[in-house]
């Protein structure tokens, strides 16, 4: 007998397969994880001890350094956002709540563009357009499968666990399967009577890249903001915290007080409307302690 460590990359009935040293090795979890309500997670790192007999169990996770999306992911370097120029239809506001929920989570974000050969030139440098907006603010952008290919290998680090998130039918597993030749995940059509996707992935599981790994995970897009801090929500839009710094009171909100900087900006045109007006949707559902039903 004798142990070892390792990576979850994937989650089976009761089955866990675990990477050491780049083999995958299946095992079970020891009932003690029952017990303690622990729910061994992709991407946990852990102990597994191996028995001569060909029996392996997964003996302790170690602390996570965070845990995000539904199913959750654990340890999580960073997220590849894969937003779709088409089918679905591209939205600013669903963008606006996948990065506002990955800020709250604190987890930094990439943003791949799909679909780009769905929709007209015109349609394209419009949505382009916007996106500039996102890059002025920080956020990495990525508006082809080929610039995503060439730049990404340097981007993720070593034993670094990056996971691609998004709406179902966006092109998660899609362009997986392009940066990750092995990987051949399932891809699905989506319902274009409904411009929605399938669920076609229906588990989270981690793939080998170059030395880091990297997640496909099922689509969603009912993203949970109404347990954030109302006073906290500022700072998940990164250009309204810069800009607060000109706001008169140092706790300003935005939303009534004189000398709001931020509000001055968004009257400019400095600062997107639709930020602000997602902002104070957002805010609405804190409010309302529940999220809008045309969201779910
Ligand atoms: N033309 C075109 N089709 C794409 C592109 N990316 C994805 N698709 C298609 O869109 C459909 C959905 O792609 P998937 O990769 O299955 O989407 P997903 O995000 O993995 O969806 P779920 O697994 O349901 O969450 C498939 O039919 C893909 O072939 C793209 O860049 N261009
Ligand atoms: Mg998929
Ligand atoms: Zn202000």
């Amino acid at each position: 007998m004798k142990n070892a460590t390792g990576t979850i990359v994937g989650a089976i009935s009761g089955y866990y397969d675990v990477d050491i040293d780049g083999k995958v090795i299946r095992t079970r979890a020891r009932g003690v994880f029952r017990g303690r309500k622990q729910k061994p997670l992709v991407g946990d790192k852990v102990e597994v001890q191996l028995d001569d007999k060909g029996m392996n169990y997964l003996v302790k996770i170690f602390p996570r350094e965070n845990e995000i999306g539904r199913p959750a992911v654990a340890n999580v370097a960073q997220v590849l956002l894969v937003i779709s120029a088409i089918e679905p239809d591209f939205s600013t506001e669903l963008l606006d709540r996948y990065l506002t929920f990955f800020s709250w989570q604190g987890v930094g974000v990439e943003i791949y563009l799909s679909k780009t050969d769905l929709v007209s030139e015109e349609k394209l440098a419009e949505i382009k357009q916007v996106l500039r907006y996102y890059q002025e603010i920080g956020y990495t952008v990525f508006t082809s499968a080929k610039e995503l290919e060439e730049r990404l290998p340097d981007l993720v680090q070593k034993d670094e666990v990056w996971t691609l998130a998004g709406q179902s039918g966006a092109g998660k597993s899609t362009i997986l399967n392009r940066l990750e030749k092995d990987a051949n995940q399932e891809t699905g059509a989506i319902s274009t009577a409904l411009n929605r996707g399938k669920h076609t992935t229906r588990k989270v599981q981690l793939f080998n890249y170059g030395e880091g790994l990297l997640a496909d995970t099922p689509g969603f897009s009912a993203v949970d903001l109404y347990k954030i801090k109302i006073d906290q929500l500022p700072n998940y839009f990164y250009e309204f915290a810069t800009a607060s710094k000109g706001c008169k009171f140092r706790s300003c909100q935005h939303i009534h007080e004189p000398g709001c900087n931020v509000k001055k900006l968004v009257a400019e045109g400095s600062i997107r409307q639709s930020r602000y007006d997602d902002y104070l949707k957002i805010r609405h559902e804190i409010e309302d302690n529940r999220m809008p039903e045309y969201m779910k």
